[in-house]
């Protein structure tokens, strides 16, 4: 079969050849098989097209990722130039790129002033992976090789490979696979809708931290490498902490001398309205994977930012770290990333996000609480959740059999807008070049989709 790519091919044919020969991530392959993809094959700004010609307002970034929307003139021209001087080298053996040298560059320029250097991976599970040997690496170097446990929360998401599944928290992905790997403990997430709606925000995002001191004094202080957190979980719903969280687990991190992750794959690059997730919420990492956002998304890259206080324990007294992948500081990603960020710095995306967009999504989503079927709405910068709930007086869920959330992006998918469901949480993180003319197309969009949602669970005789 003739394996290029054909203009000329249709829905039917792609999805045959699709079902015959792919197996996409996270998928149950059988039924996907028998349903068919949607296969989406341009895209521009906030919009993308499928293979019928049907026009998609893509509230999700891609999968979080494509910050300054599609299309970039800036970015694609730098992977072409990149391409025709040096489509690749290494940095093994001695050697850089220019592309990575400056993108180290401005990284540390960009990020919070702890961080002054950076290691490259091509995605954020790899960028996890890289902190899982380098949190060790640096307890080892300093004499306390017993410091191995790191500990990390139920529901959060920090990527697929086996150190990144194993520092997530989802049950399912533990199951396949014999996970977590030896050393990762879990800790509850602060989701206020779920774990303390009888207390204050504030009193439980308190608690909530509480249980991270309670878990280091359970494995002994001396036993604890780091904690590792997503600023606000993505994956996990859109799960804003409440404020009180962050600084009480800085706090507690401190005190036990235990090293801060900050995982800001999803809130980085401006997502939260600052430049990355721990400048909102106040906190100071020691170290900080990113990816997606750092090129949005054009091409795979991540890494890790790695601050001052392990940059010099490895550089000043680590040797050899033996450890690091083909595509670590890639040249054509780099030169993509340059492009992305300058391109977020000319255009003043992340202030954009912060003074502008970002509250007027929050004004708008605010007005999407009094629907019947929204228990809260919940958004920071341009991340956004709507809790679907079965009775909005006292809360109570819907039945997780009933899956609803699937219900209501069904509906989303048939009315032309992407939005993802984390079980009965509904979330958007649109591009950061979204208008508010296109905030408010999409929330037409979304009051659309959940009164279809609430019609058919009324046929259901669900509601
Ligand atoms: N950390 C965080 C916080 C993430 O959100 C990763 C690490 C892993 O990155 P890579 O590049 O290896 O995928 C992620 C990825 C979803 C979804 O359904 C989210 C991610 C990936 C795939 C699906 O929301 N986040």
């Amino acid at each position: 079969m003739n394996a290029k790519i054909n203009p000329t091919r249709g829905t039917k044919d792609w999805q045959a050849a699709d079902a015959a020969h792919y197996l996409h991530p996270f998928t149950d392959f059988k039924s996907l098989a028998l349903r068919g993809s949607r296969v989406i094959t341009r895209a521009d700004n906030i919009y993308l097209w499928d293979s019928d010609g049907k026009k998609i307002l893509d509230a999700m970034s891609g999968l979080w990722c494509v910050n300054v929307g599609y299309g970039r003139r800036e970015l694609i021209d730098a992977a072409t130039r990149q391409l025709e001087t040096l489509p690749f080298y290494n940095s093994f053996f001695q050697t850089a790129t220019p592309p990575a040298i400056e993108l180290a560059e401005l990284l540390a320029e960009v990020t919070p002033p702890q961080f002054k250097h950076v290691f490259f991976s091509g995605s954020g599970s790899e960028g996890n992976d890289t902190v899982v040997r380098m949190v060790r690496r640096y307890w080892d170097v300093l004499g306390q090789p017993q410091r191995k446990v790191i500990i990390s929360r139920k529901n959060a998401y920090h990527g697929s490979t086996m150190a990144g599944a194993s520092l997530g928290g989802m049950s399912g992905m533990h199951e396949q696979g014999g996970l977590p790997i030896p050393d990762i403990v879990h800790i509850e997430q602060p989701f206020w809708f779920e774990h303390g709606r009888d207390m204050s925000r504030d009193d439980f995002g308190r608690k909530a931290a509480s249980w991270l001191d309670a878990k280091i004094r359970e494995i002994g202080a001396d036993k604890v490498a780091a904690f590792i957190g997503e600023p606000i979980q993505g994956a996990g719903g859109v799960i804003v902490p409440p404020e009180t969280y962050w600084p009480e687990i800085q706090r507690i991190c401190d005190q036990h001398g235990i090293l801060l992750i900050s995982d800001e794959v999803i809130t980085g690059f401006g997502r939260t309205g600052h430049w990355f997730g721990c400048e909102r919420f106040g906190f100071r990492p020691d170290l900080m994977t990113f990816a997606k956002g750092v090129s949005s998304g054009y091409i795979p890259l991540g890494g890790v930012m790695v601050g001052e206080r392990v940059a010099k324990v490895l550089i000043e007294q680590g040797g050899e770290f033996n450890h690091g992948y083909t595509y670590s500081g890639h040249p054509v990603a780099c030169a993509v990333a340059l492009a992305n960020i300058r391109l977020i710095q000319r255009e003043g995306l992340v202030q954009r996000v912060r003074d502008d967009v970002g509250p007027y999504l929050a004004e708008r989503y605010a007005e999407l609480a009094s629907h019947p079927l929204v228990g809260e709405t919940q958004t920071c910068g341009l991340m956004a959740a709507i809790q679907l709930v079965r009775d909005k007086a006292d809360g109570t869920p819907f039945e997780a059999w009933q899956e609803v959330g699937m219900v209501c992006r069904g509906h989303c998918f048939g009315n032309g807008l992407i939005m993802r469901a984390v079980g009965d949480r509904m979330i958007i993180a649109p591009p950061l070049v979204i208008t508010r003319a296109q905030i408010d197309e999409m929330v037409v969009l979304i009051r659309r989709c959940l009164d279809l949602t609430l019609a058919d669970l009324k046929d259901r005789g669900w509601v």
